[in-house]
């Protein structure tokens, strides 16, 4: 059965414009255009509102082990989430826990198949380099692999050693891969965390005291450098400072191929959050800075010099101790409790998958800081483009899947973990008066949230092989 949207407003990363757009029964866009005549289509009326591209989040971590527990959103529920918040596509960060990367991959297969509710992909995380990774990563492209990450901090976790990363940086460019980077310094961590413990300083924000900003201005020169070198692109995720963009804007004034992402809270929180007596709530890696730094990634993201916005999904409960009734039934899941007394035993992690639309639509188009062009450009096409999925995902056209939202400029919403669908028991955004939210959410022509009701399910998400993907 062929589905026509009409009485709706097109907008896309370049256009706005006012057209119906006509689903065929393979769950692709076959036509765009003002009064298309189908007869036997199922007709859905936007109602005036506007109708955009699913949005794409490239940076999320569903079910990750950390601390002795795990995130508590899995592939089902954080799709669910992420659908409710407009988002039909999600790419997860693969853990290097085998020898070989293909049964890594494998791995990741195995924990996402069964529930994805949304479209998915990969990135491989490379936090051991050796002979056989090296020969093994340009095969990741038959998996439909095309990104790896590597990170400067988490000494003797993931951090890898700069011989290493240029390495990998000179066999990505070499095949057209793309490297993401977790940029902090790793050492310096190490040291100003042995000597807080020392000191007796167990408080939240004492994790971001003990991780200096400066530390991802200098990685990110760094790798930038050595990916000018290795003539490789380079992507810096969730990037949190002011010094970090002014780093992203001076490699890109030089030549790099470097691009950046940042995540909603480094635009709104900063460390006196975690000042607070839930201050663990905000504890995340990197983490949130100051009013200065959130002004500077506003600027960034509103000049366009940085590329894509994403989340870093990884939540925890506030207190895991305490159930959530989750689809009828009760959920608990050890989370920042663990770190009462010792912020290196919180878990790093925000939830985030489905404010990411309504938050910048409101902070972001509403309050006038970036047009509905700039926000489809960020949360949908740049990433689908950097990430190979263009234009099967990230854009409105005849050919592209049919992963459209429905958005409603004028509903407006109190916000918090009520209307989150986070598996989680707090948000940040909580109370936040939101202007504009998804009113359908369509993944390949299915109709998977229809308002407040849920019509998606688990295994209904396509794994997505992407290709080599774009500089932009
Ligand atoms: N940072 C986090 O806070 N959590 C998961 C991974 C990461 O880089
Ligand atoms: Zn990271
Ligand atoms: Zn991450």
């Amino acid at each position: 059965m062929s589905t026509l949207i009409h009485n709706g407003t097109l907008v896309t990363a370049s256009e706005t414009f006012d057209a119906d757009v006509l689903i065929d029964d393979s769950g692709q866009i076959s036509a765009i255009g003002r009064d298309l005549s189908a007869p036997n289509a199922e007709r859905v009326d936007a109602c005036g509102g506007l109708i955009l591209p699913g949005g794409v989040d490239p940076h999320t971590h569903f079910e990750l082990p950390m601390f002795g527990t795990v995130s508590s959103d899995d592939h089902y529920t954080g799709h669910k989430a992420a659908a409710f918040g407009g988002t039909t596509t999600a790419i997860d960060f693969i853990n290097q826990d085998y020898d070989s990367l293909k049964d890594c991959v494998d791995a990741w297969h195995k924990k996402a198949g069964d529930k994805a509710a949304i479209d998915y992909s990969f990135h491989m995380n490379i936090v051991n380099f050796n002979e056989q990774v090296a020969k093994e990563i340009p095969l990741l492209k038959e998996e439909g692999i095309t990104t790896l990450k590597i990170f400067t901090a988490y000494n003797g976790v993931l951090r890898i050693d700069d011989s290493s990363i240029f390495k990998i940086l000179r066999i990505a460019g070499e095949h057209n891969m793309l490297t993401l980077l977790h940029a902090e310094n790793g050492d310096v961590i190490e040291t100003l965390v042995e000597e807080a413990l020392a000191e007796g300083h167990t408080s939240a924000e004492w994790h971001a005291l003990t991780r200096p900003s400066w530390g991802a201005g200098d990685a990110i020169l760094r790798v930038a450098g050595m990916a000018h070198a290795a003539d490789a692109s380079l992507y810096i995720v969730h990037m949190n400072t002011a010094i970090g963009a002014d780093m992203l804007k001076y490699a890109r004034e030089r030549g790099a191929k470097v691009m950046g992402e940042t995540c909603p809270p480094y635009l709104f929180f900063t460390i006196d959050h975690m000042r607070q007596t839930d201050g663990a709530k905000w504890i995340c890696s990197p983490p949130m800075r100051s009013e200065a730094d959130n002004l500077r990634l506003w600027q960034a993201v509103e000049r366009g010099e940085m590329q894509t916005i994403a989340t870093d999904h990884c939540p925890f409960f506030f207190d895991g101790t305490q159930p959530i009734d989750y689809e009828g039934e009760q959920i608990a899941i050890p989370g920042k409790e663990l770190g009462v007394g010792d912020f290196t035993k919180i878990p790093n992690g925000l939830p985030g998958v489905g404010d990411r639309l309504p938050v910048m639509w409101t902070e972001g188009v509403v309050k006038g800081r970036i047009t509905p062009n700039q926000f489809v450009a960020m949360t949908s096409t740049n990433p689908a483009k950097i990430f190979g999925m263009y234009p099967r995902k990230g854009a409105l056209l005849p050919g592209s899947d049919a992963d459209i939202v429905i958005w409603n400029p004028e509903r407006k919403v109190k916000y918090g973990v009520e209307m989150a669908h986070h598996r989680t028991d707090y948000n940040l955004f909580e109370g936040w008066e939101l202007k504009g939210y998804p009113e359908k959410v369509f993944l390949r022509g299915k109709l998977i949230v229809d308002g407040d009701k849920w019509l998606g399910e688990r295994g209904g998400g396509e794994f997505i092989k992407r290709k080599e993907g774009e500089v932009l």
